[in-house]
C-alpha cells in the first residue's frame, strides 16, 4: 500500500473477528473520527473468508466516540462488529511503515502489514525514484528522512 507524503486520509478499520484488535499505525497519530456498525453481505456472525467473498460492508448505527478516544493517538480499539474511522497525515517523513495489531500472537500470525510514505511525484509501484526524474528529484529521496521541496513546488 502506498500512502503520498503529505497527504491526509481517512481509513477504516472494519472488524471482522470475533476478538477485539488494538489496532497500531505507525508513523502518525490520528484522530478518532468515527465508529459505526456495519452489515456485510454474507450475514452476520464470525466472518470466514473460506466460505463467503465479501463484497460489499455497508455503515448502519453511529456510536459515539468515547473521551477515552478523543485527542491524538496511535492506537484504537476495533470491537467485534466494528468500523473505526481514523483520519491522520502522512509527514514528515517518507520511508516503510506497518500497521498491526498490538496483541503479539495476532501480529505475529499475519495481522501486520506493510505501507510505504513516498513524495507524491515519485512514479506508482516503485520505492525507488524511477530513472528518468532529474538528478536533483532522485537526490531528495531518502528513507526515514523530510523530502525539502524547493519553494514553487516539485523537485526540478
Ligand atoms: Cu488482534
Amino acid at each position: 500500500m502506498r500512502v503520498n507524503l503529505g497527504a491526509t486520509e481517512l481509513w477504516y478499520v472494519v472488524n471482522l473477528s470475533p476478538d477485539t484488535h488494538p489496532i497500531q499505525v505507525h508513523l502518525v497519530d490520528f484522530a478518532v473520527q468515527r465508529r459505526f456498525g456495519f452489515e456485510r453481505d454474507g450475514g452476520t456472525g464470525v466472518f470466514d473468508p473460506s466460505a463467503v467473498t465479501l463484497a460489499r460492508i455497508t455503515a448502519t448505527d453511529a456510536w459515539p466516540i468515547g473521551p477515552e478516544m478523543q485527542g491524538p493517538k496511535d492506537t484504537v480499539r476495533a470491537n467485534p462488529g466494528e468500523m473505526v474511522g481514523i483520519a491522520m497525515t502522512f509527514a514528515p517523513f517518507p520511508s516503510h511503515y506497518v500497521y498491526h495489531c498490538h496483541i503479539l500472537e495476532h501480529e505475529d500470525h499475519g495481522m501486520m502489514r506493510p505501507f510505504v510514505v513516498v513524495p507524491p511525484w515519485v512514479p506508482h509501484h516503485e520505492h525507488e525514484p524511477k530513472a528518468g526524474l532529474s538528478d536533483r528529484a532522485r537526490r531528495s529521496f531518502r528513507p526515514g528522512q523530510p523530502v525539502v521541496h524547493p519553494a514553487g513546488g516539485e523537485p526540478a
